[in-house]
């Protein structure tokens, strides 16, 4: 089966309007395969503006935009934090959820990620939900124990069914914007695991489930890494503030 190929942005904190307009008008040209979903996600406060420009220069429908978080919360007294609503009113269709950068910086645990997955999929949100062990923990052999530990809570909230809308990002942390990229085979293997996982809970979601490489994805490795049978697409960070080698990503899924 052909799986939905899909390459991301994760613009981190950074990025301006210029560098929307910059982005828009570099990406109107860009050459996707068949089944490629691009997905940008700047921060916040630029979301209605990407979303207003892409609309006013013609992005066509594989498009998308992305927000880097999302509150569990439906509405309330949260000072500082965005509801799935707002997003969703402002015309985001995915996001980025359970960064490890939200894991680590503000101590978000795998069960609140869950329920951000969840309140998400209420809304008809896509979820990117990260995952990915570290150095250390990949050393000394956890590295299918700890992603088992950040998947499960999320099936445990949603249900496996409900897993077949939900696109996983798989982020080894030492790799992440350290110019350090798990190779391809050793990407390969693990997301072999990651999908054998899903199989065990149901055969079907494990086939349609996109997993996305993430870890210093550049134009120089992301053809061999989206060459590889069990990687859809990357969730890429520094590399996607760069309108040309972006382009080159996004060309290559
Ligand atoms: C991992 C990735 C994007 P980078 O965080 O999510 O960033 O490509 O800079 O390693």
């Amino acid at each position: 089966m052909t799986r939905q190929a899909i390459v991301a942005a994760n613009w981190k904190m950074n990025g301006s309007l210029a560098l929307i307009d910059e982005m828009v008008s570099g990406l109107k040209d860009v050459k996707l395969n068949h089944n490629v979903d691009v997905v940008v996600c700047p921060s916040t406060p630029y979301l209605a503006a990407f979303a207003q420009t892409a609309k006013h220069e013609g992005l066509s429908e594989s498009f998308h935009l992305g927000a880097q978080n999302v509150s569990e919360h439906e509405k309330g007294a949260y000072t500082g934090e965005v509801s799935t609503a707002m997003l969703q009113e402002v015309g985001t269709k995915y996001v980025i959820l359970g960064h490890s950068e939200r894991r680590r910086l503000y101590k978000e645990t795998s069960t609140q990620v869950a329920h951000k997955v969840k309140a998400a999929l209420e809304v008809g949100l896509k979820p990117i939900l990260c995952i990915g062990e570290s150095e250390a923990e990949r050393a000394t052999g956890q590295t299918q124990v700890v992603l088992f530990a950040q998947l499960q809570p999320v099936i445990d909230e949603i249900g496996i069914e409900k897993f077949k809308e939900v696109v996983i990002a798989y982020e080894p942390v030492w790799a992440i914007g350290t110019g350090k990229t798990a190779s391809p085979a050793m990407a390969q293997e693990t997301h072999e695991f990651i999908r054998q996982f899903l199989a065990n809970a149901d055969v079907e979601v494990a086939k349609k489930v996109p997993l996305l490489y993430g870890g210093s994805v550049n134009a120089a490795n992301c053809e061999e890494l989206f060459a590889q049978a069990d990687i859809d697409g990357g969730l890429i960070g520094g590399a996607s503030l760069k309108v040309d080698e972006f382009k080159v990503i996004c060309s290559a899924a």
